[in-house]
């Protein structure tokens, strides 16, 4: 029998002992991000702003590029941003914001092509229909090429329905009627048929406008024209709307047999003028300490309630999550958040997962715990 040296033995043993380490570096736990957590579910997204498509501050960087795997650009693929003057495109930042993307392995999804609201002044100036028609059509697609095969999805439609469900009176209904939603769908189809194509909209909970929403989507199906998805925007509040509102319309809009993203999620914890009666918004609120409760920060109960209302809805989600294909925050921080000025200018709102100090809040560790409780379940 061959004699092995202690010399051999000792040379066997380090070399065992570095092949497990290399076994440890090459395959690293993976962090509890929320990328990382939901990947099996949906992607997890988040509206970034010029700052955070610029990495100008690494902290933030770090977040986005960590805790989520999916992007919307908050303002700058807006018409009037990114399409100023009739034959002047402007995609700088739009194009940063795909390269963000790139870097990070993220789906990225466009917003938004056709929206009556901060809509280039220009085409306003447009008096005759068919003049009207073609500048929209040219619109959609020179965009539309511009970033062909780069989005992985639209919003081709944004905000077309009022509150009852009829068909919001925009710039677009009163030029080319009611035809301009399917024409959209058409146009982005046309340039790019692997670009996933949604209608987006607040509110979307709302029985009337829910209703509007599917008659709309299936009149442009009806068609042979393609939608892909709804996205419901979700700006919502600690008790609106209810869990039993947010779970049907997730199912009805997923029987038309299309996706479901849930694409502006953030919660206010501040009263809502709209609620009191007889209010109005106005000035005069924006001085009312009532309307402005947690100027200095927020209560632990408040904290508390925001963790538990996320966690009911991601709760919702999950159980739905065959038919849910994305939800993206309205942001990253508080500090960034549209809501610190709307409806009333000048608030301090809580609505997002990450405090002023970029921190992760309450409400963010209730989703990330929720997830694994949920991957734990026994399968039924
Ligand atoms: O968050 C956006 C804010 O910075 C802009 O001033 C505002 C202008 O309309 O748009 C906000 O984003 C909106 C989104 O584009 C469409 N759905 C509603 C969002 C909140 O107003």
């Amino acid at each position: 029998m061959m004699k092995i040296s202690k010399q051999t033995l000792l040379t066997l043993a380090i070399f065992a002992i570095a092949i497990s380490c290399k076994k440890t570096e090459e395959a690293p736990s993976q962090p509890n991000t929320l990328r990382n957590v939901y990947k099996d579910a949906f992607y997890i997204g988040t509206a970034v702003n010029r700052f955070q498509i610029e990495e100008t501050d690494s902290t933030m960087a770090a977040i986005v590029g960590k805790e989520f795997n999916s992007i919307t650009a908050e303002n700058m693929m807006k018409s009037v941003h990114m399409h100023p003057k009739r034959d002047t495109f402007n995609f700088e930042i739009a194009d940063k914001f795909v390269a963000l993307g790139e870097k990070y392995d993220m789906f990225i999804h466009g917003h938004t092509l056709i929206w009556h609201s901060q809509l280039s002044p220009w085409f306003k100036t447009i008096e005759d229909s068919l003049e009207f028609a073609d500048v929209a059509e040219k619109h959609v697609k020179d965009i539309t090429t511009h970033f062909k095969g780069k989005i992985d999805s639209w919003d081709v439609v944004n905000e077309a329905l009022n509150e009852d469900g009829t068909l919001r009176n925009s710039i677009f209904l009163k030029k080319m009627g009611e035809d301009y939603l399917a024409s959209a769908f058409k146009w982005t189809a046309e340039i790019d048929p692997d670009v996933d194509l949604y209608y987006n909209d607040y509110n979307m909970t709302n029985v009337d406008k829910r209703k509007g929403a599917i008659r709309m989507v299936k009149n442009i199906l009806d068609q042979g024209i393609k939608v892909d998805g709804i996205g419901m925007q979700g700006h919502w509040h600690l008790n609106s709307p209810s869990l039993e509102d947010i779970e049907q319309s997730i199912i009805d809009y997923s029987e038309l047999g299309v996706k479901v993203a849930i694409t502006e999620l953030d919660v206010s914890v501040l009263p809502n003028p709209w609620d009191l009666e007889g209010a109005e918004i106005s000035q005069n609120f924006e001085n009312s300490e009532g309307m402005n409760p947690y100027k200095e920060s927020l209560p632990d109960s408040i904290q508390v309630k925001l963790a538990n209302r996320y966690k009911d809805i991601f709760n919702i989600f999950l159980k739905h999550k065959d038919k849910i294909s994305r939800v993206t925050f309205w942001g990253v921080s508080d500090g960034q958040s549209w809501l610190n000025g709307f409806p009333i200018r000048g608030r301090t709102n809580y609505p997002l997962l990450f405090d002023r100090d970029l921190k992760p809040k309450a409400a963010y560790d209730s989703i990330i715990a929720l997830k694994e409780r949920f991957d734990k379940q026994p399968a039924n």
